[in-house]
């Protein structure tokens, strides 16, 4: 047995099918561009969820509801700092959409909620010189950006829940992004910080040859309908 899997099985262990943030990572650099990541070896042990576990980062630290902060910020009249209980108490939007990794695995169906990414913009007040949206990830590495007509859609959300509970540690909790209509990649995990700026610049996996526009529907003709 490979030592990530017995690391893996420690951590299954110790906290179910939560990644302990005190295991040690077998990947500690990112040394393989073009390949998604999955240091935690925990992908081939949760049986059945259909999900590939990524993290570009060997390791990330863990926010619980207590220490969980969201920065909105730049080009917008009202700057917040948000935390995971004012999230809650916004208007809170289900859908249920699949997941389509561009790797090739899907997972059909998943019940997602949260809020609205076009309603926290509202909350800011986003200026017209507004053109684009950077997001960034509190596991210091992954980032991710959508126009202001993407991340303007009604089916892109600020994800509280995903699978019928909180987002869990591995999916990228307490809150990640959902961008329904485009590839994987672009839904951010461990969501830390929202930044509007007048454009957009290419993300993680988008500096390694990802496409910046990562719409789905334009290669199966059915992923990209708004609910
Ligand atoms: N912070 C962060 N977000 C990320 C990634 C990542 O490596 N780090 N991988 C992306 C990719 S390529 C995919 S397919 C999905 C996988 O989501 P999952 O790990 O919940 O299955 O997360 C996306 N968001
Ligand atoms: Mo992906």
């Amino acid at each position: 047995m490979g030592r990530r899997v017995v690391l893996g099985l420690i951590a299954l262990g110790a906290a179910g099918v939560a990644v302990g943030a005190e295991v040690e990572r077998a990947v500690d650099t990112v040394t393989a561009p073009l390949r998604e990541r999955d240091p935690t070896g925990l992908t081939e042990l949760i049986p059945g969820s259909g999900f590939e576990i990524y993290s570009v980062a060997s390791s990330v630290p863990r926010r619980t509801a207590a220490d969980y902060q969201l920065k909105v910020h730049g080009l917008v009249n009202r700057p917040v700092t948000l935390t995971l209980a004012e999230l809650e108490a916004m208007p809170q939007t289900a859908m249920t959409r699949d997941f389509q990794c561009v790797t090739g695995w899907r997972v059909d169906d998943v019940h997602w909620s949260g809020v609205r990414l076009t309603d926290l913009l509202d909350r800011v007040q986003t200026r017209s010189t507004a053109k684009a949206v950077i997001f960034r990830s509190f596991d210091g590495l992954y980032d991710e950006s959508l126009t202001i007509e993407q991340a303007r859609r009604s089916d892109v959300l600020v994800a509280l829940r995903m699978l019928d509970a909180p987002v869990s540690y591995n999916h990228g909790g307490p809150v990640r992004l959902y961008v329904a209509p485009m590839y994987g990649y672009k839904s951010i995990k461990w969501l830390g910080e929202i930044e509007l700026v007048n454009e957009v610049a290419p993300g993680w996996w988008e500096r390694r040859g990802y496409d910046v526009d990562a719409w789905i529907g334009k290669s199966n003709g059915r992923d990209d309908e708004p609910v």
